[in-house]
């Protein structure tokens, strides 16, 4: 199952759907919009998304989408921007990846580098990839990344304390912590192709200082190795994907 988190990306979200329909048909589509002041939710339900609403904000949009489809019995969830910023041809390299990893993490910095991210941004997210790698005791890169698929059991392991504002590096730290496998492959992403970023403006360096402590704050916590057929100490048979019938 697809999950599009969205919040005013009426002009864009349509395509993006549509993007993944043709690529994966008969794969479910869900676009979790809140907040929206322009026709996101009916341009989604046009192009053949279904829409819930959750509560505010993009980490509750993510939780609302995950507790769906796990409650569907999805056999994966992928997670991607609404913003036509994460090409869906990526998507076969990332179900496939998901064969040895428990989340995969679709990343501007590891292999061949796509569009220049913005050097104020490369910075920060270098310096919180720095801490959270620290913090996991695994080296991480795309910490921020909004392209990430996931196996359910571990989306399982994660949901029912899933951060209710803020979940990206810190709950990257925490999926690692828990003994989930966490695997970054490269992803040429683009620009969004219009609209504005939540990280837009003098709030971003808000939101960067916030998610340092989000993410140290992980790092302090006990490891906690799930045991007992967990993802972290089972190792799971290879996934069935429809996507396998894909060049
Ligand atoms: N439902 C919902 N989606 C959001 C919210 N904030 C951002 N998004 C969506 O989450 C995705 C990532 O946000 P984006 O602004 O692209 O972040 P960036 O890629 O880090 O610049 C996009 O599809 C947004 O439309 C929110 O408050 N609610
Ligand atoms: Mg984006």
């Amino acid at each position: 199952m697809i999950v599009l988190p969205a919040r005013n990306e009426g002009p864009r979200v349509g395509r993006v759907v549509a993007e993944v329909r043709r690529l994966l048909p008969g794969v479910p589509v869900v676009v979790v919009e809140n907040g929206s002041i322009d026709d996101t939710a009916a341009a989604a339900a046009r192009a053949g998304a279904v829409v819930l609403r959750s509560g505010p904000g993009y980490a509750r949009a993510l939780r609302a989408g995950f507790l769906y489809a796990l409650d569907a019995g999805a056999p994966w969830v992928v997670q991607m921007d609404a913003d036509e910023q994460h090409p869906a041809a990526a998507l076969p390299a990332l179900l496939r990846a998901l064969d040895h990893a428990d989340l995969v993490v679709g990343s501007r910095f590891v292999g061949a580098p796509g569009y220049r991210v913005p050097v104020h941004r490369r910075t920060a997210i270098g310096a919180l990839a720095a801490l959270a790698s620290v913090c996991a005791g695994q080296r991480l890169f795309d910490v921020t990344s909004g392209l990430r698929a996931w196996r359910p059991e571990a989306l399982a392991a994660l949901t029912d304390d899933y951060p209710e504002d803020i979940a990206d590096a810190n709950l990257l730290v925490r999926a690692v912590r828990r003994g989930l496998r966490v695997h970054e492959v490269s992803v040429p992403m683009r620009a969004r192709s219009g609209g504005r970023s939540m990280h837009a403006g003098p709030a971003s360096v808000l939101f960067a200082l916030r998610m340092m402590v989000l993410t140290a704050r992980e790092g302090l916590g006990p490891r906690r190795l799930l045991l007992g057929g967990s993802p972290a100490t089972a190792r799971p048979a290879p996934l069935e994907f429809s996507h396998r019938s894909l060049p």
